[in-house]
């Protein structure tokens, strides 16, 4: 129950891949926020409604044998790198058939098979994971891979943000560096948080770092600076910091509305009307019936992979010391 299986049962014609990935991402989404309400996900869960052209774009400009390291905001990297979506089901539940045999959970996700090393719940945390994977890559002479560290723009107040970039900086290393700044750190907004005029301005201090601002919400955009970036690190040009600005659609997790305590309603909904799908729909002159066909398989495809995690088998409570470290 893969992006790549769903690709193919949608016999795309009219329709690119791109669209599916992204529509498939905010499906989950919907579900998994859903499925949280019906109290069937254990622990917490981060909605990366909004972040769609990011993971899309992500899924197609790096490699299979590139790492990435997310944040608790991190299922959208988890479905366009290719991890079973019925397991990720299974993973939120608790169940043994998760990519983690359910320790994980939501924020701590991993699925070695795609090289996604890890879903983090420690701001900060995946920059430091990230330039390790660097580190190993440039130490083995892998000339063919490169490292992602994708965190948000409160990420960048914590020391591991800036001693990760030195590293990197220093030793050129085969990193990417992808802040996915939705405004927000829970309910502080970027502009009172971050002391930089921009996110990207990190990259000035930081000999052999490129940076480079793009537009969050346009998928081309963002895939056109990813392209970019990897072939600049995996050349041995140095690590490139890409600031991918947008915004969180929902709350920062469970329980936080959208709008009402510090974003206002009006504010809010001229947001949400610059939407990341809605407007690759438009760019491309995407036929609505073929959207309408396809969203169908995508939303038949969600229900079967909910129903694998429903079905499968909760761990053995004597097993619960196994498979952690
Ligand atoms: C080291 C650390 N400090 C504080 C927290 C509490 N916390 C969880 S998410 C979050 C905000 C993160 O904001 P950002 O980096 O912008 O990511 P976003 O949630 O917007 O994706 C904070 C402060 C934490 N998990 N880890
Ligand atoms: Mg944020």
């Amino acid at each position: 129950m893969t992006l790549n299986g769903l690709i193919e049962q949608c016999q795309l014609e009219e329709v690119p891949n791109e669209y599916v990935a992204m529509r498939l991402v905010r499906a989950f989404e919907e579900r998994a926020y859903q499925a949280y309400n019906g109290g069937e996900v254990k622990g917490s869960i981060h909605s990366s409604v909004g972040h769609e052209a990011i993971a899309a774009a992500a899924g197609r400009a790096f490699k299979v044998q590139d790492y990435i390291a997310c944040t608790h905001r991190g299922h959208g990297h988890a479905i366009t790198r290719g991890t079973d979506v019925g397991r990720m089901f299974a993973e939120l539940m608790g169940k043994e058939s998760g990519t983690c045999r359910g320790r994980g959970g939501s924020m701590h996700l991993t699925d070695k098979s795609v090289g996604l090393i890890g879903a983090n719940g420690i701001v900060g945390a995946s920059v430091e994971l990230a330039v390790g994977a660097a580190m190993s890559i440039k130490t083995l002479g892998d000339r063919s891979a490169v490292a992602i560290a994708s965190f948000g723009d409160g990420a960048t107040a914590q020391g591991s943000f800036h001693e990760g970039m030195n590293l990197a900086s220093l030793w050129k290393l085969p990193v990417v560096f992808l802040c996915e700044n939705n405004q927000y750190a829970v309910t502080a907004h970027v502009s009172d948080a971050i002391a930089a005029a921009s996110i990207v301005d990190f990259a000035e201090p930081y000999k052999n770092v490129e940076g480079i601002a793009v537009d969050g919400r346009d998928y081309d955009a963002v895939a056109e600076a990813m392209v970019f970036a990897r072939q600049r690190a995996v050349s041995g040009g140095g690590p490139v910091l890409i600031e991918a600005k947008t915004y969180r659609f929902m709350g920062h997790s469970r329980g936080d509305p959208a709008f009402g305590a510090y974003r206002s309603k009006e504010a809010h909904l001229a947001e949400v009307a610059n939407d990341p799908i809605e407007r690759f729909i438009m760019a491309r002159q995407l036929p609505q019936g073929e959207i309408v066909r396809v969203n169908s398989v995508i939303a038949e495809f969600i229900e079967r992979a909910i129903d694998f995690g429903r079905s499968a088998s909760e761990p053995a409570a004597d097993s619960a010391l196994e498979y952690v470290y």
